[in-house]
């Protein structure tokens, strides 16, 4: 291996030495620590830590990186102590998670490290956003981010890879390929030659090296990071290396060929770099021993220390509470005092409305949507932002949900508030795996918000067929970590939309698509939120209750003026995550007679949980069974007989009759 010092003082040489041979000497004792059963699961980075330690040095302290499970170097590199480490692999209360996540899942804002997800591929759109909010704060900062090849094959690659090249975000993409991904070898990964002949279908440059030289890392991660701060733009590094254990220490070698094992041996990145150092007398044998037997004992001390350490005990407020960054929202109202005005508005127009006052109070707010700037949006709800705001903070994007999501966590961490408009709520499916795992997991993980506003043009009503018109808010209330409001109202709407924007904590915010144009309201023109989490009795009577939200309230409505001689009571959830169980409670002692409505398909929409809810707490109040009225247990049909058959409200009367009869 040919090194190349350039214009390297000894104390370097002997900085990036020591760097590199720290981490062999824990994963060492690590292998130790499995054998004698002390320790659980350990992704082996034996023979790749040039790559972790050689990019980690050329990087500046404040700046962000995101690595993988064999990235060890990167977080001792970074001055992580051993113990903490540690402390985090063993579950213990002291760990970056306090025993909520494993291995090296988890962020550090103190380091400037942002962990991954063990679906491997969605931190590259993280990236993507941190390396945005230092290119909207104009911070001359580069992002680096980890992948193994094997995680190339996801679509999270490209689109991360894409945004980054659309945007010109300054993150170099480093790609270690170390011949495996579990057990599956490179040629049954991809079919190109070398991966980062990939850069140029990007548009982007890209630089294979290799990944077991520490200079070669180093200088080569140096120069790119030097160059992409004043020049932002992505780059893409392909670091040629070699997995020397297996996947992890239970699952074998038996399908790597011995003769690979063995050449890649005598490309070892520390022996290498060792004997070059010991050639050139930069070190000494002597050295060399005196530095390995003083991190020998502090490697035995932290590990013994970190063993010692306090367990995380057991408290279920704590974990529930801990789901949710911490905020009191200071809610601010429409005041009726003088001054104060309303304008009667559509329900699309108070949406957008609430969208310009929260881009005026939060300059770090930044919208990004397909379409939704100079074009203001498949529903024109951003229609002239880019006037007011400009393409920074209203920014089109390519057709990649995923990546955008996870771009606007990457915002959050990096200081910014983000909204993401999905053009048809159907299609955050593409963007699923962000919400659910990284949006809605990240504070209980590692204590790290997620402020980040999902919009969801969703419902049925105007014959879109089974890919415009679902209802899927069910997908999100059953996931902790996620707040979900669902407005019926213009002002709701708009009240709503600004507390959202205001949470620090991930908003799915759902708007019905019918009520867009179809429904009309006096809104405050003020600034003014509404606490999420807080019902609406719209109407009293007491002889039943209707407990529904969104499109649901309207046919509640409907009903009740057809039946003039009901005494009913309309309750509108407004919140589905949280939910008002005070409200649902108070509305079901008053009435007795219970009929939850929604568009959403029968079978585990949100109503069930309401009903089981109702029958467990209110059980005593119950006239009648607690009652369903929901669409149909199909997908959408797009015909207009059948939509409407297909939709709650055909059978509502029905429903109520049985109900009010029982
Ligand atoms: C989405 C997803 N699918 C499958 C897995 C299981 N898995 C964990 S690591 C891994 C191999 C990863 O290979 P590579 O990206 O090359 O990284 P390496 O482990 O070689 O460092 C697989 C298949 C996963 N974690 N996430």
């Amino acid at each position: 291996m040919q090194f190349d010092r350039k214009s390297k003082t000894d104390a370097e040489l002997l900085q990036l030495y020591q760097a590199l041979l720290y981490p062999r000497m824990v994963e060492e004792k690590m292998l130790i620590l499995l054998r004698q059963g002390k320790i659980g699961k350990w992704f082996s980075g034996i023979g790749q830590e040039a790559i972790a330690v050689g990019s980690t040095l050329a990087m500046q302290a404040d700046e962000y990186i995101l690595p993988m499970h064999r990235n060890l170097g990167v977080f001792t590199a970074r001055g992580i102590s051993l113990q903490k480490l540690m402390a985090q692999w063993q579950g213990k209360l002291n760990g970056f998670t306090k025993g909520r996540d494993r291995s090296f899942h988890f962020g550090t804002q103190a380091h400037k490290i942002i962990g991954m997800i063990s679906h491997l591929g969605p931190q590259m759109a993280l990236a993507d956003g941190i390396a945005l909010a230092d290119k909207l704060s104009k911070k001359a900062k580069a992002t680096l981010v980890y992948t193994g090849e094997g995680a190339t094959s996801e679509g999270d690659f490209h689109e991360a890879l894409n945004v980054a090249a659309v945007w010109q975000l300054p993150v170099i993409f480093l790609i270690e390929n170390n011949g495996y991904g579990l057990s599956t070898p490179t040629n049954e990964q991809y079919n190109c030659k070398h991966l980062v002949d990939r850069a140029l279908g990007y548009g982007m440059q890209g630089v294979q090296v290799d990944g077991n030289n520490i200079l070669e890392m180093y200088d080569t991660i140096s120069d790119l990071a030097r160059d992409i701060r004043h020049n932002p733009r992505p780059v893409l590094v392909e670091c040629l290396t070699f997995r020397m254990r297996g996947h992890e220490e239970a699952s074998g070698v038996k399908y790597v060929p011995q003769e690979l094992f063995e050449q890649w041996a005598e490309k070892d990145p520390v022996k290498q770099f060792e004997s070059y150092l010991l050639q050139t007398q930069v070190l000494s044998e002597q050295a060399i021993e005196t530095l390995k037997a003083q991190y020998k004992a502090e490697i035995e001390a932290e590990v013994e220390a970190a063993f010692a350490e306090a367990e995380p005990a057991p408290n279920a407020a704590l974990e529930s509470a801990d789901m949710y960054a911490p905020f009191q929202a200071a809610q601010v109202r429409h005041s009726s005092t003088a001054g104060s005005t309303t304008t009667e508005k559509r329900y699309l127009d108070a949406i957008s409305d609430a969208l310009k006052q929260g881009m005026q109070k939060h300059p770090n707010l930044v919208l990004m949507g397909q379409d939704i700037a100079e074009y203001g949006g498949a529903f024109k709800i951003t229609d002239g932002f880019v006037a007011e705001f400009g393409k920074e903070r209203v920014r089109n994007t390519p057709i990649c949900e995923s990546a955008i999501v996870g771009t606007a966590l990457g915002l959050s961490i990096n200081g910014y508030k983000a909204m993401v408009e999905m053009q048809f709520a159907d299609f955050v499916t593409c963007g699923f795996n962000q919400i659910v795992n990284n949006l809605a997991k990240t504070h209980y993980r590692w204590g790290e918000k997620a402020d980040v506003v999902v919009r969801m043009p969703t419902g049925a009503g105007t014959g879109a067929g089974p890919f415009h018109s679902q209802s899927n808010e069910a997908w999100f209330t059953k996931t902790p970590g996620l707040k979900v409001v669902y407005p019926a109202f213009p002002s709701d709407a708009k009240g709503l939309l600004l507390a959202a924007l205001e949470d620090p904590n991930p908003v799915i915010y759902f708007e019905h698509k019918y009520l867009y144009r179809s429904l009309t309201q006096a809104v405050p023109d003020d600034y003014f939120t509404l606490p999420i989490g807080k019902a609406k009795l719209i109407t009293e009577g007491s002889q039943a209750c209707i407990i529904t939200y969104g499109l649901g309230v309207h046919w509640a409505l409907e009903y009740a003026s057809n039946h003039p001689d009901i005494e009913l009571s309309i309750l509108d959830l407004r919140s589905l995550q949280p939910w008002d169980q005070e409200a649902v409670a108070a509305v079901v002692k008053a009435t007795g007679k219970v009929m939850i409505l929604h568009e959403d398909t029968l079978t585990c929409g949100f109503g069930a949980e309401i009903a089981a809810w109702i029958a467990e707490h209110c059980f005593a109040y119950l006239d009648a069974p607690v009652m369903r009225c929901a669409s149909l247990d199909t997908a959408i049909p797009m015909n207009k007989a059948l939509e409407e058959d297909f939709l709650a409200n055909s059978r509502l009367a029905e429903s109520m009759q049985k109900l009010l009869t029982y």
